[in-house]
């Protein structure tokens, strides 16, 4: 699935050039390969950038996928009946088996694993704004694993029609999975949206708080993003953020209308001359706030985090003693 793991020196020697540095030869060997629509695998040839910009991207993702598990997982115990119960944490599990095989695509990339988890704890590397917000009911999670896995799919899908092997190897395996949680989160939906005046409630509840952050999921406006011209060049993108964000009201906006629930902002309309949907700022202000450390749950995340990497360290240090023997016997 991920080719071969080690990079080799010559790659090291690419190390930091910026694009124009690149032997132009490469560089143009390299995007005619793209262009053909031919996939990139580790050991190919490929210009320093399109490497960082992929460790950046799937590094994210990967830490997406365990802070994911987060908001999630705290209902598991509160979890409604047992039938909700096996189904919420059998998603969980899948969430963090994503993280892994994305973390295993990055590392094929030059960025070890430990490196990217002190990056994840120390700040410095991002992660989905949209984990980043408390789930206060169990209403909540039914809005996150029916609108953020639809998200999620629809990112996902176009990226696996990607140019990095290893990558969208990962994320043809994590659309299968994520379209059978979509499945779960619109059964949650429905169920709560048919149910009693209290349950419907809630359910409308949940989309007020979750909207603004799902809108913010698929990044910045285009005009602002700084990344995804460079991307959909190299074919990493396949789609910009707005188009992305176009498809996903294209798809749901029914879908939620349909339920008899209110999308909390009176300016979302599809403008019938555009086709294209029209809606309020959605406080982009409060986005950047939230993807530098700023939102609600930033802390307590990270906390949670550093708090499960201390607890598992003895497991890692045993795992990297592949020789030691047990001396003591058990019983
Ligand atoms: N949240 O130039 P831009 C899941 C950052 S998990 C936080 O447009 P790009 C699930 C961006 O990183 C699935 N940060 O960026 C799990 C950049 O900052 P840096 C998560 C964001 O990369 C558990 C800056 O803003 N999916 O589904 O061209 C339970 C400028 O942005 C966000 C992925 O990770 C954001 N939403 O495009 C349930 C998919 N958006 O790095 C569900 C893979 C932007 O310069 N990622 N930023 O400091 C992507 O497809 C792209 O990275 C994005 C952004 C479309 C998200």
């Amino acid at each position: 699935m991920y080719g071969n793991l080690t990079v080799r020196p010559e790659d090291v020697e690419n190390w930091g050039k910026k694009v124009d540095q690149e032997n132009p030869e490469k560089l143009a060997e390299f995007e005619a390969r793209i262009e053909r629509g031919e996939k990139i695998e580790p050991h190919d040839w490929m210009p320093f950038e399109y490497r960082r910009q992929l460790i950046r991207l799937i590094e994210q993702h990967a830490h997406s996928e365990i802070i994911g598990a987060l908001p999630e997982g705290t209902w598991i115990t509160r979890a409604p009946n047992f039938r909700r119960k096996l189904a919420l944490m059998a998603k969980v599990q899948d969430e963090v088996g994503h993280a892994q095989l994305l973390y295993s695509a990055a590392e094929t990339l030059g960025k070890s694993r430990e490196q990217m988890i002190n990056d994840l704890l120390s700040g410095k590397s991002k992660y989905s704004n949209v984990f980043n917000y408390p789930a206060k009911t169990w209403a909540d999670t039914a809005i996150i694993a029916w609108l953020i896995d639809a998200g999620a799919i629809i990112n996902q899908t176009t990226n696996a029609k990607g140019s990095y092997g290893p990558y969208v190897r990962a994320l043809e395996r994590i659309c299968w999975e994520e379209s059978f949680h979509l499945k779960y989160g619109y059964d949650s939906v429905v169920y709560l949206a048919t149910g009693t005046p209290k349950q419907r409630a809630l359910l409308q509840d949940a989309l007020n708080r979750w909207w603004r952050p799902i809108m913010h999921f698929f990044g910045p406006p285009d005009t602002a993003s700084v990344h995804t011209e460079k991307l959909v060049k190299w074919k990493v993108k396949l789609a910009t953020n707005d188009e992305m964000r176009q498809q996903f009201l294209d798809m749901y906006v029914p879908k939620i209308w349909e339920l008899g629930l209110t999308i909390p902002d009176p300016n979302l309309r599809k403008n019938p001359e555009t086709g294209k949907w029209e809606y309020s700022d959605p406080n982009w202000e409060e986005f950047w706030q939230v993807i530098n450390g700023n939102g609600p749950c930033n802390k307590e995340r990270l906390a949670v985090r550093r708090f499960a990497e201390e607890k598992g360290r003895w497991v890692r240090e045993a795992l990297l003693q592949p020789n030691a023997r047990y001396v003591t016997p058990l019983a």
